[in-house]
């Protein structure tokens, strides 16, 4: 009994360990299956390893019945079949074309991130466009405001120049009708003044009183209109007050060198005349020391050698009304002014150098204009003081018209000596000493006026007939020099 239940244990161990023997081998087979599939690419048998039971039967004496199982082995859970495996393949294929399909989305997606990057990138050299547009639109309203507020400006402007110019207009005619009342006034004053003139002479019982000379009324042709009644009458105390006045050397209107300070004579002298000064070789004008033939006394003259070869005694100048010409008779024959400036040689000088020989006689005039003229007579000498410094003139040359002829033969009158031809004394009327006939086309000796045409009662300016009575030359100079 014992040796029978010994059996029994062996043979169930038996049983059990080839049970997890083929175990084992299935599945060792199974997970080397799909090796085997991809490289014999052969199907395998299910059934070439299937196990079988061996019954090791004690020897012994059966005493009952013996059961024995006639089913197969039970169907493995685990075994992969055709079918899974074409499950599988199609699981594969379904996921391999939801591949493809989302391949094909994520290209499309693609080909939009592309777009929308070129869309952005477009967006921004809009945005750029626009900015730079925008401060174009910016730039612009600022200049046009800008342009708006220099035009209201300069509107401004306008009205207040305009309004300055309606002021300056009323003002002028203020100015205007107050000078209309002045020169009423002045006039009331001259008429009065005759009246007492009448009424002083009537008293003294001198008779009536002497006429004025008649007025040279000549026009001159070249007066700026400018000038025409807007110059301020010379004042005469500033040229009666400077009389004596030394001036600097000044330039000389007719491009003349500048003069050497007055007081330094050239050594060499005295000399005849300026000619003889210029034919001892002396070029540059200025003052020279000459003494004349027939007096011992020296004189100081201005020499012009800038013009026409030179050789030029000035006899008279007058430049800037620095000196008074209103003087008497002892003052015209002795001199008086600066010989560099305005200046009178004197009477007995021009007497006894024009004694010397033949000379003839140059007079310039300038005008306010900048123009300048020539008076040229062929002979010039004076005769002596007994004869009243008679003028004696040749015919005449030039551009500036004859206007001294009727000079000729007259003697000089002083303020204090009437030598003239006229009822009254001319010197009087025109304010200087000169050769007054009655009283004559010119009067280079009398007033300096500034700016040309001037207004005085009596015609007592700086005047040459043919270029107008009452036009007051700039600028005027007498020179003799030897008949060539
Ligand atoms: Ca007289």
């Amino acid at each position: 009994m014992q040796g029978l239940v010994w059996s029994l244990c062996a043979l169930l161990c038996l049983s059990l360990w080839e049970e997890s023997y083929c175990r084992s081998s299935r599945e060792t087979q199974r997970t080397k299956e799909p090796f085997l599939l991809r490289s014999r690419r052969a199907p395998i048998d299910p059934n070439s390893k299937q196990c079988s039971y061996t019954f090791l039967v004690p020897e012994q004496r059966i005493t009952g019945p013996i059961c024995a199982s006639t089913t197969g082995p039970e169907p493995d859970k685990d075994r992969v079949t055709r079918m899974d495996i074409a499950d599988v393949r199609e699981v594969l294929n379904k996921q391999r074309r939801e591949i493809e399909t989302l391949q094909l989305v994520v290209d499309v997606d693609g080909n939009l991130v592309n777009e929308m990057k070129l869309l952005r990138k477009e967006s921004r050299n809009m945005n750029s466009r626009v900015t730079q547009l925008y401060m174009q639109l910016l730039h612009e309203i600022i200049r046009k405001r800008d342009n708006s507020l220099e035009l209201a400006q300069l509107e401004n402007r306008v009205l207040n120049v305009t309004s300055e110019m309606m002021r300056l207009a009323s003002r002028y005619k203020d100015l205007e009708s107050r000078f209309a009342t002045m020169a009423g006034v002045v006039n009331n004053q001259s008429i009065l003044i005759t009246a007492l003139e009448e009424q002083c002479l009537r008293s003294l019982g001198r008779g009536e009183l002497a006429p004025a000379p008649p007025l040279v009324q000549a026009v001159p042709q070249n007066i700026p209109v400018d000038n025409r009644f807007t110059n301020e009458i010379q004042r005469n105390s500033r040229a009666f007050t400077r009389g004596s006045r030394k001036n600097s050397p000044t330039v000389s209107p007719f491009g003349i060198e500048p003069p050497p300070p007055q007081g330094t004579l050239t050594s060499d002298g005295p000399f005849k005349d300026c000619f003889q000064v210029r034919q001892a070789g002396h070029t540059t004008s200025g003052m020279y020391l000459l003494k004349t033939d027939n007096s011992d006394r020296l004189i100081q003259a201005w020499c012009e050698h800038g013009l026409d070869n030179g050789g030029w005694t000035v006899l008279q100048r007058r430049r800037d009304g620095s000196v008074n010409f209103f003087r008497n008779w002892e003052n015209y024959k002795a001199s008086f002014g600066n010989i560099d400036g305005e200046h009178w040689l004197g009477l007995e000088n021009i007497y006894n150098l024009s004694k010397q020989g033949d000379y003839k006689l140059m007079i310039e005039l300038e005008d306010w204009a900048g123009k300048k003229v020539y008076a040229e007579y062929s002979s010039f000498h004076l005769e002596a003081e007994n004869q009243g410094y008679r003028l004696r003139l040749g015919t005449y040359q030039g551009n500036a018209g004859d206007s001294f002829t009727s000079h000729n033969g007259k003697q000089f009158t002083t303020l204090d000596r009437d030598k003239d031809a006229f009822t009254g004394n001319c010197a009087h009327f025109h304010k200087g000493g000169w050769w007054y006939n009655a009283c004559g086309q010119t009067n280079l000796n009398g007033v300096w006026y500034s700016g040309g045409v001037y207004r005085s009662k009596f015609q007592d300016g700086i005047f040459w007939a043919d270029g107008g009575g009452f036009y007051s030359l700039k600028s005027v100079r007498l020179m003799i020099r030897p008949i060539d």
